[in-house]
């Protein structure tokens, strides 16, 4: 067989992966968490009045949530969430909270509605500790969930096509 004919299956191979690859950093580009206030866990000491997460990309006017709750899972925020209108970007959202929330571990949990129709979901946590209580324990790092099994297929998918190229070529020898 002659040499280039080998050739042949390997550059597929590679096409279909860099296709791969691009695509999974193309789904990957959404609106992500950039900041927020009060910070991913940070501690604040004296309770906030609101939530505001500024995200990378602009964001549609609905289609987004955040949900602040207590260590008990009590929802602590007012269910108004919306665009900062102080933003021009749209890239940052709002929401209130009720007022005088007591010392402790809140958890915000938020889902993004991107103007180029995708939508992200992602977590973190803040302390409120005024110091008139015990201190809260530490926190473990905040988390962004952004459909990590997309890259994961890319991987795999890749793996088992390399795999699968080199027992052919082991074969034809
Ligand atoms: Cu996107």
């Amino acid at each position: 067989m002659p040499s280039f004919l080998r050739l042949k299956p390997m550059i597929a191979m590679l096409t279909l992966l860099s296709l791969m690859f691009i695509s999974a950093s193309r789904a990957l580009a959404h609106a992500d968490y950039v900041s927020s206030e009060p910070p991913a866990n940070g501690t604040v000491t004296s309770a906030p009045e609101r939530v505001i997460i500024v995200f990378s990309q602009e964001l549609k006017p609905e289609g987004n949530t955040i949900r602040v709750t207590d260590a008990r899972g009590n929802q602590v925020d007012r269910g108004d969430t919306t665009l900062d209108r102080n933003d021009p970007n749209r890239k940052t959202l709002i929401v209130s909270l009720s007022p005088g929330l007591s010392d402790g571990v809140y958890t915000v949990n938020w889902k993004n509605a991107s103007t180029d129709g995708h939508s992200e979901t992602g977590r973190f946590r803040f302390t409120i500790n005024t110091g008139t209580t015990p201190a809260a324990t530490p926190l473990p790092a905040t988390s962004g969930e952004e459909m990590p099994g997309l890259a994961l297929l890319a991987v795999g998918s890749g793996a088992l096509l390399i795999g699968w190229a080199l027992r052919r070529r082991v074969w034809q020898r």
